[in-house]
């Protein structure tokens, strides 16, 4: 059974979203939105992996989706929620905990990252952490998973998950009314975000992320204007001037980081922006840089602070899209349960 389109993605709320999850993802999701059915997650099960204060987790929790919303995902057209509230993403990470193999796991580079030199004080759901991400995308069926660069291997992982399962209970699977043999479809990552890989700020060989230690590290969504230009001015840079071609940003990883923003922030290939600041010393450039990001990001930023606000508000949007999301989700685990074998499914 050919299976509808449908979108599916979530980001954590480990902190203030920033220009990576922005122009990686969320832009995507937006575009999304216009055509498919769409199911977009804060994904707190996901943020426990790591310690949470529960007080600082709920206000991330409202954050992130008052970014999400701020960004221009409509709550009315889109589900909207936050992962706990349906315990079928818990559920079916446990029935793929029993799926994927140990090996696969350990290739995850995530996990290696994030646990760093001390591996064995990591929470056992950091490990597991690519088998709870399969089970949000698949107890939905989604077929499409637009993300950042760094997500690709987690969702290839996804596709073994369901391969698997649906050949470990092909019979099972026919038996119960699908006559090809699958049940999960194999989801595609959709990794077409203006910029799919941002850099931190400080250091044009990593990644911009919630989790760094230093906030000079990343623009967070929620900074005023003077933050962003101030942050941009403290960027890291080399001593050259700019370009005019992409074939020089090589070996020059914040000059690509920072025109590659620029780039996206305005809409431009690389090689057409370079076409506007090459030859530009980084004085020059971080101020127009600063201007397309203010200019980009200031209304969003306003936009979060409204909503944030009105607390009452955003628990009521992501109420409503977890009875929403339940709906979808939860004659799919009828059905896994009764492929599976559980008695009262
Ligand atoms: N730097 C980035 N560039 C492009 N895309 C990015 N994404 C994250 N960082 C970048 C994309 O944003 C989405 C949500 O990510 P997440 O919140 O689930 O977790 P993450 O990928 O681990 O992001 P962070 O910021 O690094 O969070 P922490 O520090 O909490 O782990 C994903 O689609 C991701 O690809």
């Amino acid at each position: 059974m050919a299976h509808n389109e449908r979108v599916f993605s979530g980001m954590q709320p480990t902190g203030s979203l920033h220009l990576g999850n922005y122009l990686g993802a969320m832009l995507q999701w937006i575009e999304w939105q216009k055509t498919r059915e769409c199911i977009y997650c804060v994904v707190d099960l996901h943020a426990i992996t790591v310690w949470q204060d529960p007080k600082e987790l709920r206000t991330a929790t409202r954050l992130v989706a008052a970014s999400y919303i701020a960004s221009g995902l409509d709550p009315k057209k889109s589900i909207l929620f936050n992962q706990s509230q349906v315990t079928a993403h818990a559920e079916l990470a446990w029935i793929f905990n029993c799926v994927a193999r140990l090996g696969w796991l350990n290739r995850m580079t995530q996990f290696k990252e994030k646990a760093g030199k001390d591996r064995e004080k990591a929470s056992v759901g950091l490990y597991a952490y690519p088998n709870l991400m399969a089970a949000d995308i698949l107890a939905y069926h989604a077929t499409h998973v637009p993300v950042g660069e760094d997500q690709k291997q987690h969702i290839e992982l996804a596709r073994d998950i369901a391969q698997k399962f649906n050949s470990d209970f092909k019979d099972s699977i026919v038996a119960h009314g699908h006559d090809d043999g699958v049940f999960f479809p194999l989801p595609e990552p959709v990794i077409t975000g203006p910029a799919t890989r941002v850099m931190s700020l400080r250091d044009g060989t990593k990644k911009m992320s919630k989790s760094d230690p230093s906030d000079l590290s990343r623009i967070n969504l929620t900074d005023d204007a003077e933050t962003i230009a101030r942050k941009i001015r403290k960027a890291k840079t080399d001593p050259d001037a700019l370009p005019s071609e992409p074939a020089g940003l090589k070996e020059r990883p914040e000059a690509q980081n920072l025109v590659g923003i620029y780039a996206a922030l305005t809409g431009k290939a690389v090689e057409d922006a370079l076409g506007d600041v090459g030859g530009l010393a980084f004085s020059e450039f971080k101020a127009r840089l600063a201007d397309a990001a203010v200019a980009a990001l200031e209304p969003v930023g306003a936009e979060i602070r409204r909503m944030m606000a009105e607390p009452d508000e955003i628990d009521r949007i992501l109420i409503d899209g977890g009875t929403r999301a339940r709906a979808v989700a939860d004659p799919v685990m009828k059905q896994v349960r009764e492929i599976i074998g559980f008695i009262g499914a």
